[in-house]
């Protein structure tokens, strides 16, 4: 679903908003499907989670970084409404795609509730300008129900937290719980906020619960001090190849391919990038 206008200024104006039905049907119940090759389903955690003792041992063991060896999840991060989004949101489409996670919580693994803090600290080596110049937009697409029980998003309107200095960029547990917002919503919304907004991870209210996420992030190229995941880092991992090849030139650049007309394009490299990517069409790159 293309998120709106008026979805995306509430972004500007408060920080975030919550756009429920995302995702077609199709693509959410085929990314859910292709979660269970890389988690429990719920019923078979909460059997026994003695089995499972990684989801225990923070509450950021259930992330696992892009690629998914899955051709449905691979392709979430440019789901095409996303990167319209991004692009309208950002104002370029000279964008960059710096962060892909998924996410797996399971109640009772850990104590999910964090303090309110902002998501800056490993997004950029200074701070965002609050003026909304190279702003990065992080994303939850929500691949699950997420009640008040399945442990939210709870985000404080920007509003709410102007007055309070970016550094530290952690509040003492317990502060602007009073402001803050749950980010309820159906499998299949998306939730977008900035980095320079109050939020937190919270616990989940009952047992036998879970949440499953994918988080994408996006910002305008050109601030090396901006940034999370160097894609290179990743390009020698399993599915990372395939996942590449599925994708459109636009697409891979997001991840930072070449473009093509990109002077990096000769002889030589279209025959050894074809080498190490079997399968891809590469003619959008060959020279005129
Ligand atoms: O999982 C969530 O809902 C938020 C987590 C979060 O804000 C964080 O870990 O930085």
């Amino acid at each position: 679903m293309r998120v709106t206008d008026a979805q995306l200024a509430q972004v500007w104006d408060q920080g975030f908003t919550v756009v429920e039905g995302f995702l077609d049907a199709k693509t959410l119940a085929s990314a859910q499907d292709a979660l269970w090759g890389i988690y429990p389903r719920p019923e078979v955690y909460h059997a026994d989670p003695s089995q499972f003792p990684k989801f225990s041992r923070s509450q950021f063991s259930g992330l696992t970084y892009f690629p998914y060896n899955a051709p449905v999840l691979d392709r979430l991060p440019v789901y095409p409404d996303l990167v319209d989004a991004a692009e309208r949101l950002l104002s370029s489409r000279d964008l960059e795609l710096y962060k892909v996670e998924l996410w797996a919580k399971y109640s009772g693994a850990i104590n999910y509730d964090q303090a309110h803090h902002r998501d800056f600290g490993n997004h950029t080596l200074v701070v965002p300008r609050r003026d909304g110049v190279h702003t990065q937009m992080t994303t939850f697409i929500l691949l699950s129900d997420v009640t008040e029980l399945d442990g939210p998003t709870k985000v404080v309107p920007l509003k709410d937290g102007l007055d309070i200095p970016l550094i530290p960029n952690q509040l003492p547990f317990g502060e602007m719980f009073d402001k803050e917002v749950s980010a309820i919503a159906p499998a299949g919304s998306l939730l977008i906020y900035k980095t320079d907004v109050l939020h937190r991870g919270s616990d989940f209210g009952g047992q036998g619960r879970s949440r499953f996420a994918m988080l994408v992030d996006f910002q305008v190229r050109g601030w090396p001090w901006n940034g999370k995941m160097s894609w290179p880092n990743h390009a020698e991992r399993k599915g990372f190849c395939d996942a590449m090849v599925a994708m459109s030139p636009r697409e891979r650049e997001l991840f930072g391919w070449p473009p093509a007309g990109s002077d990096y394009w000769n002889a030589q490299t279209l025959a050894d990038v074809g080498a190490r990517y079997p399968g891809m069409d590469l003619a959008p790159y060959a020279l005129p």
